[in-house]
């Protein structure tokens, strides 16, 4: 289902320099017989990012999911990527979260890094409904302008795909800009809040009890902890 996006995300990725790194062993891959399904992950080094990582899983019809988050150099402020899309195929039910998600609620954050995001978020109605939040805060981490939406084959077949191309459009032009900018916060600051977002995400994440039904608890902890949210580690 999201094998295309799949493929244009990796190769923006490539054509900035992208190289792919190691995952740790036993997490790049796993396979669930009883439940008919594989995960399969990438960990990127990319110029000007101090981590990228992708997931997709396929249990086929009965579900498919990508999941990436980029988390930018320490020297820059600007918000993490982050794109969680799952396609419930029996039920015929998308859950899709694009969002440029913020290391600040602050007003003079969102006016620097927002213009191409809230852009989007007039573009695409059908993607920015007011879906509500059940296990995140929406104003932790998360911005004002995510395309969110909990919808069908139409949104799956028509909106999302429109959409996603000038999204990461909207996020390499944002990163491009940081790049020119001066960054008012702090290396210290950028990385802390950078870690909190993997340990506020290790704590919330709605997929846990997902990985742990296919691939089983003990595969299901060290990928959330390993791989997924690695500074959540410590905590
Ligand atoms: C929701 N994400 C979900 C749900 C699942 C996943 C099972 C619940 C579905 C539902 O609400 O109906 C799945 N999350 C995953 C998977 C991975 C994961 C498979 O991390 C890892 C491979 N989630 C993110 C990122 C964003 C995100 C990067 O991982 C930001 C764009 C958002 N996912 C997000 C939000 C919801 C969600 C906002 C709704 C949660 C809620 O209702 O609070």
């Amino acid at each position: 289902m999201f094998d295309p996006f799949l493929k244009e995300l990796h190769a923006g990725i490539e054509s900035r320099g992208g190289r792919l790194a190691t995952v740790p062993e036993g997490l790049e891959q796993k396979r669930s017989d009883k439940q008919n399904s594989e995960i399969r992950s990438w960990l990127w080094d990319v110029p000007g990012f101090r981590r990228w990582r992708v997931t997709r899983l396929d249990a086929g019809d009965s579900l498919q999911v990508l999941n990436s988050v980029a988390y930018p150099a320490e020297t820059f402020d600007h918000p993490l990527l982050g794109i969680d899309l799952l396609w419930f195929g029996a039920r015929q039910k998308l859950v899709a979260v694009l969002d440029f998600q913020p290391l600040s609620q602050d007003p003079s954050y969102f006016e620097r890094h927002y213009s191409g995001l809230k852009n989007l978020h007039a573009q695409f109605p059908d993607l920015s409904g007011e879906e509500t939040m059940r296990s995140f805060d929406p104003n932790q981490y998360f911005s004002p302008w995510l395309l969110f939406c909990r919808g069908g084959a139409d949104q799956a077949q028509s909106s999302l795909p429109k959409a996603f191309t000038p999204f990461l459009a909207a996020y390499w032009q944002l990163h491009d800009q940081a790049a020119q900018a001066k960054s008012p916060m702090t290396s210290e600051d950028v990385i802390n809040l950078q870690k909190a977002y993997d340990v506020y995400s290790a704590e919330r994440d709605p997929a846990h009890g997902l990985f742990t039904s296919h691939y089983g608890k003990e595969w299901s902890d060290r990928f959330l902890h390993e791989f997924l949210f690695p500074a959540s580690q410590s905590a």
